[in-house]
């Protein structure tokens, strides 16, 4: 098989996802990181139009969009399954699929995350306390959410590791480094996930750079 070019800036959760599927699929791959500021130059953008962070490559085949990448892992690597054969299983598990890209993510992951740690720590920047203030109500919404999908169940869409916990950990993880994750996950069944996915081979393999890793 053709080797897997992954490209992206480090500390991305996106691209942490996809380093995760190919390290739980035991699959080897070639790691280009791309500087800030580079993906929105015309290099990159002939790989991914919209500027975003991470594509992979496969001999002839370019793909961008994280859930797209990890549907392509999943079909084509060997090793085990990280899709539930159960339909309302995988069904769970694509709903959790868009709640992170379509809620978490910009609601909870930009306006928290960002201006707690990555900008702070990667840029520089003082955290606007207004914005992280304006996110609370969604972040608790979210944080519901996923306890009540969670419940007692050992991974997001049931008893095995599927893709919604390689995209959602990378997220969470970060999150979890806030005061703000810390007062809304901590003792609920999401900080006892949050370690058992911690604990993967898949997660150590991958740990965002240094800076990246510690509480603010
Ligand atoms: N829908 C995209 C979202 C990826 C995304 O937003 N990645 C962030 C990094 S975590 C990014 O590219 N940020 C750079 C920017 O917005 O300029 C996917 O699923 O791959």
């Amino acid at each position: 098989m053709s080797e897997f070019v992954v490209h992206g800036i480090p500390g991305s959760p996106f691209l942490r996802a996809v380093l995760m599927a190919l390290e739980e699929k035991q699959t080897p791959y070639r790691f280009t990181p791309v500087a800030p500021g580079e993906h929105r130059g015309e290099a990159y953008r002939r790989m991914h139009p919209f500027s975003r962070i991470p594509v992979i490559q496969h001999g002839d085949f370019t793909l961008y969009e994280t859930q797209a990448i990890l549907r392509y892992i999943d079909a084509v690597c060997d090793g085990p399954s990280l899709q539930p054969a159960d339909p309302k299983a995988a069904a769970r598990m694509n709903q959790l699929m868009g709640i992170n890209d379509w809620y978490f993510f910009p609601q909870v992951g930009v306006p928290v995350v960002f201006q707690r740690l990555i900008g702070p720590v990667l840029l520089g920047q003082k955290a606007d306390e207004a914005v992280v203030a304006a996110a609370q109500p969604n972040a608790a919404n979210c944080a519901r959410v996923l306890n009540d999908i969670l419940g007692d169940q050992a991974y997001l869409a049931g008893e095995a590791l599927s893709l919604a916990d390689l995209e959602l950990f990378p997220q969470l993880d970060y999150f979890g480094q806030t005061p703000e994750g810390r007062a809304l996950m901590g003792g609920t069944p999401l900080a006892a996930w949050l370690k058992r996915m911690a604990g993967r081979t898949s997660a150590q393999a991958t740990l965002p750079p240094e800076p990246l890793r510690h509480a603010v």
